[in-house]
Formats: C-alpha cells, sequence, structure tokens
C-alpha cells in the first residue's frame, strides 16, 4: 500500500518519463513565477500580453514537440500536454496564446510546409520573436468550417486572398498568419496559405469586450486582395483534413489544459473549506461539501489518465480523432462543472477576482465552445459510434 495523494490521486507522476517530468516542473516554474503574478490585472484590462512570447520560448514552452533543428524541444505529446495543463492551472487565456502558436502555427508549418518556410518561420516562432495566429472561423462559418467563402485566386506565379476571418486568438499583434482558403486555383479545394504582417490588404482588428479569456488577445482577419507570392502556400496538404490535422494536436493539449484549471479551482476550494469556519466548523467538515471534492477529484483524476492515454498513442503513432474529441469534450465541460462547484464553495467571496474561481469558470466557457463545440464533438463521436453523420 502507498499513501493516497489527494493532489496525484492515481499517482499521475508515476508514469511520467524523465524528461517529461523536467519539461513539467520547467513549465510549473514559470507559470507560477511569471504569469501567476499578473494574471489578475491582465484579465481585468484585457491586456494584450504579446511579450509573453518570447518568454515562453526562453523557457522552451513553444513548439515542444516540433524537432531540435528547428527551435522546438523534440519532446513527446505527453509533455506537451503537461504544458499546457500548467499553463491553463493560471489561465486558459494563456494557454491559448501557446497553443495557438505551438499546435496551429508551428505545426502545419513544420507538417505542410516547405523546408524553405520551415527555415524561416519554425525558429522564430519557437523563441516567441515571431507571433503566430490561425484563421480558420469566419463569421458564418464557425462549427462548419467547410462552408468558408474566404477565396484564394491565382496572380500569376502567386495568388490574391479575399475574406474575412473571426474570433482569431493572437491576431491583433501576430506577426504570421496561417489561413485556410477554398483555393480556384486548385478546383475550389481548401488550401493553407502564410501571410505576414504588413501585407497590403490585410488587417486585424482587435475584437475588445469578451466577458472570457480576457487575458488572450482575440481579434479578426480581415484580407481585401492580399498578394501572395507562390511561396506563401503550405505545398503538402489539401482539403479540410489541413486544418483538423492541426486542430487534432490543439484540441489534445486543450484537454490536459483543462484539467490544469480544474486542479486550480479543487485545490482553491478544499483550502477555503478548510479555513473558513461556519455554524462553528470548517466548512469542509460538511458532507456536501466533501462530497464536492470527491466528485471534483474523481473527475480530474479520470480525466487526467484518459489525456495521457491519448498522449502515448499519439505518441506511437496510433490515435483516431475521435479519441481525441472525447477527451476535448469531457475534460472540458467536467472542469466546467468542477469551476462552477468551486465557486460555489467560496460563497460570496467566489465572484471576486481575488480568489480566481470565477476567472477559470469564465475561460472555460471559451474552451468549451472552441477548437468544435462541446455538441459538435459528440456528434463526431455519434457519427462514429453509428456511421451516422448528423451535421
Ligand atoms: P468531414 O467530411 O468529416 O471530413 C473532411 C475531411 O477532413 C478529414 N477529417 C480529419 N482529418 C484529420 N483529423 C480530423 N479530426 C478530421 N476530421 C475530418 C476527413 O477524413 C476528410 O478528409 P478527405 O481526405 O476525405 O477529404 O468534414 P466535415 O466538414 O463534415 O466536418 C464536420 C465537423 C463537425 C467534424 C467539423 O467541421 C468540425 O470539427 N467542426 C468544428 C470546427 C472547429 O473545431 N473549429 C475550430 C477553429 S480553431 C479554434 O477554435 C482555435 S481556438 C484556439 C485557442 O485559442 O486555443
Ligand atoms: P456556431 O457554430 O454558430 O454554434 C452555435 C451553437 O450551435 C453551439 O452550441 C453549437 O454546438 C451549436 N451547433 C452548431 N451546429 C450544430 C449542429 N449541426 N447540431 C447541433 N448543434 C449545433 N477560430 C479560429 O479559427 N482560430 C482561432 O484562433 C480561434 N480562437 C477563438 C478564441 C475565442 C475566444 C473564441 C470564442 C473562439 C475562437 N475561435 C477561433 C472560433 C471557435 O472555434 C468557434 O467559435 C467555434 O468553432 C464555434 O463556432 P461559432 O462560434 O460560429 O458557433
Amino acid at each position: 500500500m502507498v499513501p493516497f495523494d489527494w493532489a496525484d490521486p492515481l499517482n499521475l507522476d508515476d508514469q511520467l518519463t524523465d524528461e517529461e517530468r523536467m519539461i513539467r516542473d520547467a513549465a510549473h516554474g514559470f507559470a507560477q513565477d511569471v504569469l501567476q503574478p499578473r494574471v489578475i490585472a491582465d484579465f481585468a484590462h484585457e491586456a494584450d500580453a504579446r511579450e509573453l512570447f518570447p518568454q515562453m520560448g526562453e523557457a522552451g514552452l513553444l513548439g515542444v514537440t516540433i524537432p531540435p533543428e528547428y527551435g522546438g524541444a523534440g519532446a513527446s505529446y505527453v509533455a506537451y500536454g503537461l504544458v499546457a495543463r500548467e499553463i491553463e492551472r493560471v489561465d486558459s487565456g494563456y494557454r491559448s496564446m501557446a497553443s495557438v502558436q505551438s499546435s496551429l502555427v508551428m505545426y502545419p508549418i513544420h507538417a505542410y510546409g516547405s523546408e524553405e518556410q520551415r527555415q524561416k518561420y519554425l525558429p522564430g516562432l519557437a523563441s516567441g520573436q515571431l507571433i503566430g495566429c490561425f484563421g480558420l472561423t469566419e463569421p458564418d462559418a464557425g462549427s462548419d468550417p467547410a462552408g468558408m467563402r474566404t477565396v484564394a485566386k491565382a496572380d500569376g506565379d502567386g495568388y490574391r486572398i479575399s475574406g474575412a476571418k473571426t474570433w482569431i486568438s493572437n491576431s491583433p499583434f501576430a506577426d504570421v498568419f496561417v489561413v485556410w482558403a477554398k483555393s480556384e486555383a486548385h478546383g475550389g479545394k481548401v488550401r493553407g496559405f502564410v501571410l505576414e504582417k504588413g501585407m497590403a490588404g490585410l488587417e486585424a482588428p482587435k475584437i475588445a469586450g469578451k466577458l472570457s479569456l480576457r487575458a488572450s488577445t482575440t481579434g479578426m482577419i480581415m484580407m481585401d486582395d492580399v498578394r501572395l507570392p507562390a511561396g506563401a502556400l503550405l505545398p503538402g496538404v489539401e482539403g479540410m483534413k489541413g486544418p483538423f490535422g492541426c486542430l487534432n494536436r490543439a484540441r489534445y493539449g486543450i484537454s490536459w489544459g483543462a484539467m490544469g484549471a480544474a486542479e486550480f479551482c479543487l485545490a482553491a476550494a478544499r483550502q477555503y473549506g478548510l479555513d473558513r469556519k461556519q455554524f462553528g466548523r470548517p466548512l469542509a467538515a460538511n458532507q456536501l461539501f466533501q462530497k464536492k471534492l470527491a466528485d471534483m477529484l474523481t473527475e480530474i483524476a479520470l480525466g487526467l489518465q484518459a489525456s495521457l492515454r491519448v498522449g502515448r498513442l499519439m505518441d506511437e503513432g496510433r490515435f483516431a480523432p475521435d479519441m481525441i474529441s472525447i477527451v476535448k469534450r469531457n475534460n472540458v465541460g467536467k472542469a466546467l462543472d468542477v469551476a462552477r462547484a468551486a465557486r460555489d464553495m467560496h460563497g460570496g467571496n467566489g465572484i471576486s477576482e481575488e480568489y480566481q474561481v470565477m476567472r477559470h469558470m469564465l475561460n472555460l466557457e471559451t474552451v468549451n465552445t472552441y477548437e468544435g463545440t462541446h455538441d459538435v464533438h459528440a456528434l463526431i463521436l455519434g457519427r462514429a459510434i453509428t456511421g451516422i453523420s448528423a451535421f
């Protein structure tokens, strides 16, 4: 028998390699030392925290799975998930900044890009000197991105691209824009293009007034006949499997990240229950309070194990995207339940920025929606179970 550790109930730590533990500990240190002290102000003021990118780069948190010759850490998908968990333990918005950079910008450039594109962009993105964004969603194409209207037309040896993308993380200060468009030059098939800040006809206005994910900057990408050289095309993929291949990685990272936010909420509710006395005894002495803690701990323990399993399968090249739908959907949904319960267990203090649980709760509303809503992942799984597409 071993002693039970409520903070690691199924001994996840035992199942990691030395390198994964080292990367996890480095990410934890960075998140607690650099991110935690500023998060309340960043969220309150909807800060444009672009200066965090070089700091994350220096800490080795960008492009964790990208090979070292391009500036990445060349580590496992499990290590990438552990990084997401540590960053999101502080705030989902900071995790968003990092996961877009790693999974939605560096991954497609590495997986689908030419050698020239890899050399040009990946080292700067890994160091955080360059900031990237990923444009898939449009005003009229959210859950159904195949309905996109953005179009690329042949123009000499290059292209001209027009359209609007919306709800794009990092776009207002991005240097590199991975944009998905229907390419007339390729029979109307969806293709990926890399745009750069400063191109004529390219604008990226900020979307202000979010009540969720306020520490992450979100904007639009407006493209008015933007002239692109031939080398802007990502040559290695065609069709919707291009953007979906990126989403697989980001969704997987989110499944770990959401558990980090939930772990924060569990720890906060536990401590609050031990410290706060009502009716002459700690809140934590009440059966109802303990049941809520037990439910939280159980969902977190199971969610982390599931993400670890999916990560190991990804590292072995033996995963199916539907597995990622299970963990993205379930872990984010459970994390939202945990955050809502933690908010309630803090009583009136739960609505204060100081106690932080409500910020996590608000953030997780976005996390439940982006990268495929909770219900869209149910439909992906429903299709996998029945063979019938409900969308
Ligand atoms: P469907 O007919 O299912 O498939 C079209 C083609 O794509 C392939 N495919 C996949 N490939 C790799 N991974 C996956 N997960 C894939 N899913 C599908 C499929 O094999 C097929 O290939 P081919 O070669 O036969 O053409 O496509 P559909 O259009 O019917 O898809 C429906 C649905 C609902 C699954 C899909 O549209 C979907 O996932 N919708 C959700 C949209 C979404 O997740 N958007 C995310 C935008 S990015 C974002 O939110 C970033 S937030 C980041 C942050 O700040 O952290
Ligand atoms: P809709 O698709 O309009 O869905 C509205 C509701 O209808 C949802 O509940 C949905 O589940 C439901 N619904 C839709 N279709 C069906 C159906 N067939 N059956 C049953 N129910 C259905 N996108 C990017 O490309 N890049 C980014 O960096 C990015 N960052 C984001 C950051 C933030 C803060 C936010 C909020 C979003 C971001 N997104 C990004 C966009 C995000 O991916 C979309 O918001 C998401 O895919 C949902 O699309 P939608 O908002 O258009 O909702």
